[in-house]
């Protein structure tokens, strides 16, 4: 039995219209367009009200991991909503799904991670750092190290906390954040910059504005570094390799919580588990949301390192937060089936070994065209640039909005990526095709080809 009504396109966009506020939208201008309405989903593709077939190069939102109709997931929810379909873990009560689920999430992660959080997504993850990385240093005696360092242009999420740890501007200038103690330095984006150093200089040089910002805060007052290992909603940017490990370096030195927000790189985008995998960091905290559950339910959750959930527990009493959800059965049921499945069908590896290197190749061959000026692509997440100018790298003029065209012509021809600016983005599912992976491809082909045409007049 079917709970939703069946309606026409234009009823839905009208009803969306008048009753529907949507998230990181200018409302003004969606009712002048018109809201896209999907209506259902099978493997890699999104079905639109008017029965467009679109190839979801962006996973849902950077979460469908595992594809869509993916039965065994399906299945484990219904299961859970049989047995229990909600209870809470407050109050000294546990259920299977959550003590299972913590259990798996252990196996999976870097040996000093034994305990794990559970919030409904990943801004109540970030918000739970800052509260457990604050708690931590009060009990350790040192109660001034307050301060978080992040980087400007990271996305956190859109709670107070998880925002303001965040580096978008505009965010922070609609709501007064970010809040006391979380001060930002630079993103290590190569590309962005004025490109007078190589990769690798330039990556120790954003790495050490690191250690230059603990310096000018004091040391004794920085509590934590937080960094998504590639920043994803910033338009996918992978630092030059000497970053991170300078990163590992300076938290090290100074005594700091290295905290890594793993929403986008958690579960095998990058075809390892974590980023921290990739990159070969060690963090003290592992903020994860998304792929946990591939989206088909809202989870998210903390990896805490045992050098902090030893003194929480062993010193911390009672720890004032948590939520009515933190730890839902039937999210976490999902999440066991869906990790189950990566597991069994090798997704990650298959990131790694396969499909990963297949689309990866493919993606660089873009930079042939008249208007890329950069490609990059880790695992199954990658991003190019539309540039004026192949060889001085110069960009479009902002009115141009080249990425909003391209990403328009992706559209208009079946596929669905993201712009940021003029930066294209792409996260498509792990259990995409190779023919899928051609068929992505040659329609960014044509959409670049539709764009140039389109900004040359
Ligand atoms: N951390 C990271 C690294 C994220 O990418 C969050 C935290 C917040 O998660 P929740 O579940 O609270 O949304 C995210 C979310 C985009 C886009 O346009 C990206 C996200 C969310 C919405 C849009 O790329 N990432």
């Amino acid at each position: 039995m079917a709970a939703i009504e069946k309606r026409s396109r234009n009823e839905w966009q009208e009803l969306d219209k008048n009753h529907h506020l949507h998230p990181f939208t200018d409302h003004k201008q969606l009712h002048e367009q018109r809201s896209r309405i999907i209506t259902r989903a099978e493997g890699v593709y999104i079905y639109d009200a008017d029965g467009n077939k679109i190839l979801d190069g962006m996973s849902g939102l950077w979460c469908v991991n595992a594809g869509y109709g993916r039965q065994e997931i399906i299945d484990a929810a219904t299961v859970q909503m049989n047995e229990l379909p909600y209870y809470n873990s407050f109050f000294q009560c546990s259920h299977p799904p959550a003590i299972e689920l913590a259990a798996m999430l252990n196996e999976l992660s870097q040996p000093q991670f034994n305990r794990v959080f559970f919030a409904g997504s990943g801004s109540e993850s970030n918000d739970t750092i800052v509260r457990m990385v604050r708690t931590y240093w009060d009990l350790m005696g040192q109660p001034e190290r307050h301060t978080i360092i992040s980087r400007n242009n990271a996305y956190h999420g859109s709670t107070v906390a998880a925002a303001s740890l965040g580096g978008m501007k505009s965010m922070h200038k609609q709501s007064g954040l970010p809040i006391p103690g979380i001060v930002h330095v630079d993103q290590p984006h190569w590309f962005a910059s004025d490109r007078s150093l190589s990769r690798d200089e330039f990556g120790i040089a954003a790495a050490r504005s690191i250690e230059e910002k603990i310096k000018e805060v004091g040391p004794e007052s920085v509590a934590a570094f937080i960094g998504e290992p590639i920043q994803g909603a910033g338009g996918v940017v992978v630092p030059p390799d000497s970053y991170w490990p300078e990163v590992q370096r300076i938290c090290d030195e100074y005594g700091i919580l290295l905290i890594s927000d793993e929403v986008i790189t958690g579960f095998g985008r990058l075809g390892e588990w974590f980023g921290a995998d990739y990159f070969s960091t060690r963090p003290d905290f592992m903020a994860f949301a998304k792929g946990v559950t591939s989206g088909y339910l809202p989870l998210g959750g903390v990896f805490v390192s045992d050098r902090v959930a030893d003194v929480l527990i062993e010193k911390g009493g009672e720890f004032f937060h948590g939520y009515t959800y933190s730890g839902h059965p039937v999210s976490c049921a999902v999440a066991i089936a869906n990790l189950k499945l990566i597991q069994r069908e090798n997704l990650v590896a298959r990131i790694k070994d396969d499909i990963g290197p297949y689309l990866q190749s493919k993606w660089h061959a873009l930079a042939d065209h008249p208007l890329v000026g950069d490609t990059r692509m880790v695992g199954l997440m990658g991003a190019f640039e539309i540039v004026k100018d192949k060889d001085s790298l110069e960009c479009f003029d902002k009115e141009r909005r080249a990425g909003t065209i391209c990403r328009d012509h992706l559209l208009g021809n079946g596929v669905c990526m993201r712009a940021v600016g003029d930066t294209v983005i792409c996260a498509p599912p792990f259990v995409l095709s190779h023919s899928e992976a051609d068929e992505l491809i040659e329609t960014t082909w044509k959409a670049l080809d539709l764009t140039q045409q389109a900004l040359s007049v």
